[in-house]
């Protein structure tokens, strides 16, 4: 789209204040602020209406793996679009796109994960991940095993059912959530939580909040667990490399199934096909969305493992699930264009021994700074805890107050960096090259060095 007199940035942004309810917005904040209108994208930066360029550290929302401006992908999309814009997976059809996207996801994921559910969203897919684990307990003769328990902190999407999944507290105060039948444990969370323990320690005491939680339910009454292998959207929150063993160990022994929500972690965000690789687990159930096609287009899906698909095909029932667009062509020949380029480029392989662990070792000089209690990562995820005091870790209060103020300063400066309260977040574009990563870690400098300037710390 061009910029004319009648649309520029200032109508866009009064026609977006009268007519656009915003996701996770303060609409009020906003419509004195005015939006940021963005218009364009090529490879690691976005551009605004006003022509300012951004380095996106957060590739759009965790999820432009391959990075934006991709031909082949909208090339497959315009061809599907002529070929077949729309058909389904009801009532025994299919289409090639989803049949082949099918086989291929089945290549980069574990053996024992043959099976494929497409979803719009990865909150579609964690919805239908608690459809699937129900089915599976009645269908296996334990209806009452039906209980999911996951964790404070986690984000597992916004519909009623992926929202309480999710275990943040705002979230669950705005819809009288959770449903019932969902309940949480602590996080692994060991910045904030561990104390004078070991890493080590802190892993194994935080993976037995489970056990704990299954005694107290009854294990009959516990379907299964759910985790994002690293927190997302909780602050990045990284176990110990005790805790998922542990967690696993904890799964079989009470014969609770192990849901896996890899939508920001899958498709080579820790320098590895999921997360699951990174940290050597077996799950029943993986939700995905996200890099699954590079944010181009929504999709979702869920991988059922052989567990599970062997019960529900061997009983031939129908599973009364699934949504007009599960499988939409389009979507899934960008998919298949995504995930063909991540693995002919050897995208992921890249992350993990060249430019990932130097935006690790890069991302951690910034501990040094004044107001960096903490900076930890993986691959090319990265925060950043700002705190008052780093001796104490004593936290700023309000919290969130001083994550907002770096957070605007990014924006100012060129950088987009992502604030959960008083933590900073990135998770670059996979392709972002070790000149790249130094233009990150220089403005994220500079951001700091603005924050602690407006509070007076030096
Ligand atoms: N699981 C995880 C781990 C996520 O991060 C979802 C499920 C839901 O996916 P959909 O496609 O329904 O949005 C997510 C999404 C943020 C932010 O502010 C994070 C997400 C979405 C929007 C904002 O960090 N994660």
């Amino acid at each position: 789209m061009k910029n004319t007199p009648a649309n520029n940035t200032e109508s866009w942004q009064v026609l977006d204040r009268e007519h656009h309810l915003h996701p996770f917005t303060d609409t009020k904040a906003l419509a004195k602020e005015g939006c940021r209108v963005i218009t364009r994208a090529d490879g690691v930066y976005i551009w605004d209406s006003e022509g300012k360029q951004l380095l996106d550290g957060m590739a759009g929302l965790w999820c432009v793996n391959i990075g934006y401006g991709r031909k082949e992908l909208a090339e497959a999309a315009y061809q599907q679009l002529l070929e077949l814009p729309y058909y389904n997976g009801f009532f025994n059809t299919s289409h090639p796109a989803a049949i082949e996207l099918s086989k291929l996801l089945t290549e980069v994921t574990a053996p024992h994960l043959n099976h494929v559910f497409f979803t719009n969203s990865g909150s579609e897919a964690n919805d239908t991940v608690i459809r699937l684990v129900r089915r599976y307990w009645d269908l296996a003769g334990n209806p009452e095993k039906n209980m999911i328990i996951s964790r404070d902190d986690a984000y597992h999407g916004s519909t009623i059912a992926a929202a309480s999944l999710g275990g943040l507290k705002p979230m669950h105060e705005q819809g009288h959530l959770p449903i019932p039948g969902i309940t949480h444990i602590a996080p692994p969370y060991l910045y904030r939580d561990a104390g004078d323990l070991s890493p080590e320690q802190f892993g194994i005491d935080a993976a037995h909040f489970l056990e704990e939680k299954i005694n107290a339910l009854g294990a009959d009454k516990v379907a299964a667990f759910i985790g994002e292998p690293i927190q997302g959207a909780g602050g990045v929150i990284i176990p110990p490399e005790s805790y998922w063993p542990e967690i696993q160990r904890i799964c079989k022994q009470y014969d609770i199934l192990l849901i896996l929500d890899e939508v920001i972690c899958g498709f080579g965000r820790l320098g590895t096909w999921f997360g699951a690789e990174y940290y050597q687990l077996e799950p029943d159930l993986v939700a995905m969305a996200k890099g699954l096609s590079s944010g181009y287009l929504p999709i979702g899906a869920v991988m059922v493992g052989d567990r599970i698909t062997d019960l529900l095909i061997a009983e031939g029932e129908e599973f009364v699930h699934g949504f007009t667009c599960s499988g939409h062509p389009v979507a899934c020949a960008v998919a298949l264009a995504n995930i063909n380029l991540l693995r002919d480029e050897k995208i992921i392989e890249n992350v993990k021994t060249n430019t990932g662990p130097y935006l690790q070792k890069r991302w951690r000089e910034l501990a040094d700074h004044p107001l960096v209690g903490e900076a930890r990562g993986i691959g090319f995820i990265g925060a950043l805890e700002l705190v008052k005091n780093k001796n104490t870790r004593e936290l700023f209060e309000p919290a969130g107050e001083v994550g907002k103020m770096c957070r605007n300063f990014c924006f100012k400066n060129s950088l987009v960096m992502r604030a959960v309260n008083d933590t900073m977040i990135i998770a670059p574009p996979l392709i972002m090259t070790k000149e790249h990563i130094d233009e990150l870690i220089e403005l994220a400098n500079k951001c700091l060095d603005l924050t602690a300037k407006e509070l007076g710390i030096s």
